[in-house]
């Protein structure tokens, strides 16, 4: 796990408010204190570290309680969210080109800081989403740099293009390009040498093989464990190109990786992956939320801000998104985020029967069906784009075929998704528009097929 003594010290003071019988201003100030030394233990940068203290103490002592929540919840929640405000709040993916053209990414960084070892976790990332990957090495200066790849690939199959007797770089990012646009390669990532110790010799390095191939995005891989040492490396990369985000690694086993995550991220360049070992599957998409939710020790944050949220969220919003859903416009991700709801309150059969009219004989083999579809979505999404998930009309015959081989599930089974996606959207602008009574939907893989029930009012 990354940051895991940050993560102790920080689960550790919010085990102090959850333990104490009230909550009061002395538990408040004491855990407040213990969020700071976490911080700064984790090389935080100390400006930071006050200010994001200052907030939570303040928050805590000052908010009002929202409905429903007791003090201890909210102030989790507040915990929850200052961290995950200071280390960047939204979630940022790789862009991907449309299907037939491929996309160019340049690695850079320097030297040892993970580069060559995140090119083929990345390569991985992508092939397992259903890409073809093809890897580039352009390292004319380290013996054996292009077997280190070759041999790191080989075992999942990555075809990796390079020349060890070549001496020429750009060259080597030209020709090694070629051969895979030649193959129809989704994805083509180069490595570099990165033989320079400092900035500016790595932003030159940068700017010749670019200008060679012009990458769609350029890619600085950033060693996590010179803590806030990492902020000069972003800053000087982020004034050098408009095309670029950052990949922060060695997060496992890092005591300083909190600085290096922080000091990133106030720079304002995207992170987008984090490295959490030396094996090629150790590389996680960076989500905010989510690795702060880890970090401070729960495993099912989700359900606890769930009930915070929902007890906290104003009905008029709440109302608005209803009535989108309503008028049919969402995409495969709400629809999704709709059917897993649903899971996560028990099995499906208790909710169908808190809806009036139906669910009392719901067959059993049904509400089974359902949930392993279920399931079955969740493994074909995650190997579609954001792109993918926000529109799926452009999800044509060559994508459906991706997909399926991305997720191990046949063409036939992303297309029940899509299916069942259109299938959802007409009928909740039936649903919308009359507001009345829905008669016998077609399809046996439509969970409200062919029941007929009243929208409560
Ligand atoms: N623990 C750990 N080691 C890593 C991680 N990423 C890379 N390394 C190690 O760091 C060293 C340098 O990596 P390499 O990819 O060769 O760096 P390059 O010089 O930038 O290409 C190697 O020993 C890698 O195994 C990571 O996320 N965690
Ligand atoms: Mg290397």
């Amino acid at each position: 796990m990354a940051l895991e003594s940050l993560s102790e010290a920080l689960t550790g003071a919010l085990k102090k408010i959850t333990r104490s019988s009230v909550v009061d201003k002395e538990v408040v100030k004491d855990v407040v204190k213990d969020i700071q030394r976490a911080l700064l233990v984790a090389d935080v940068n100390v400006q930071l570290v006050l200010q994001v203290t200052k907030n939570i103490e303040k928050r805590a002592l000052d908010e009002e309680l929202p409905p429903g929540i007791s003090r201890k919840e909210h102030i989790v929640r507040i915990v929850y969210e200052e961290i995950t405000k200071f280390l960047g709040e939204k979630a940022e993916k790789i862009v991907l080109q449309p299907a037939g053209t491929p996309t160019i990414l340049l690695m850079v960084g320097i030297q040892g800081s993970g580069k060559t070892t995140t090119t083929g976790k990345l390569a991985r990332h992508f092939q397992r989403r259903g890409f073809k990957v093809g890897v580039v090495c352009t390292d004319t200066w380290r013996p054996g740099a292009y077997f280190q790849l070759a041999q790191y690939l080989e075992p999942v199959n990555i075809d990796v293009w390079g020349d060890p007797e070549s001496k020429d770089a750009v060259r080597l990012a030209k020709d090694g390009v070629r051969h895979f646009k030649d193959k129809k390669h989704d994805i083509i990532i180069v490595d570099t040498a990165g033989r320079h110790k400092e900035e500016a010799g790595l932003i030159e390095e940068m700017r010749e093989i670019a200008g060679a191939i012009k990458p769609h995005e350029t890619i600085l891989v950033i060693d996590g464990t010179i803590g806030q040492q990492a902020k000069g490396q972003a800053e000087a990369f982020k004034n050098a190109t408009t095309l670029g985000s950052i990949i922060i690694t060695k997060l496992d086993g890092s005591a300083k990786g909190g600085g290096a995550l922080s000091a990133v991220s106030a720079t304002g360049a995207p992170i987008k992956f984090i490295g959490e070992g030396e094996r090629i599957e150790n590389l996680e998409p960076f989500e905010p939320e989510r690795f702060v939710a880890k970090l401070l020790g729960f495993g099912d944050l989700k359900t606890l801000l769930t009930k915070v949220k929902e007890a906290s969220k104003d009905k008029e919003m709440s109302k608005k998104d209803a009535q989108k859903f309503m008028a049919g416009k969402f995409t495969l991700k709400d629809m999704y985020q709709q059917l897993e709801m649903l899971s996560n309150m028990g099995p499906l059969q208790q909710i169908f029967q808190m809806i009036p009219g139906m669910g009392a004989n719901l067959p059993k083999s049904f509400v089974e069906d359902s949930e392993k579809n279920l399931y079955r979505y969740k493994v074909i999404m995650n190997s579609m784009t954001e792109k993918e998930l926000a529109d799926p009309k452009i999800i044509h015959f060559s994508r459906v075929k991706r997909i399926a081989r991305g997720s191990g599930t046949k063409p036939d089974d992303v297309k029940a998704l899509l299916g069942q996606y259109e299938m959802m959207k007409k009928m909740m602008k039936q649903f919308g528009g009359k507001r009345g009574r829905i008669k016998k939907m077609a399809g046996k893989n439509n969970p409200l097929a062919g029941m007929n029930f009243d929208l409560p009012e």
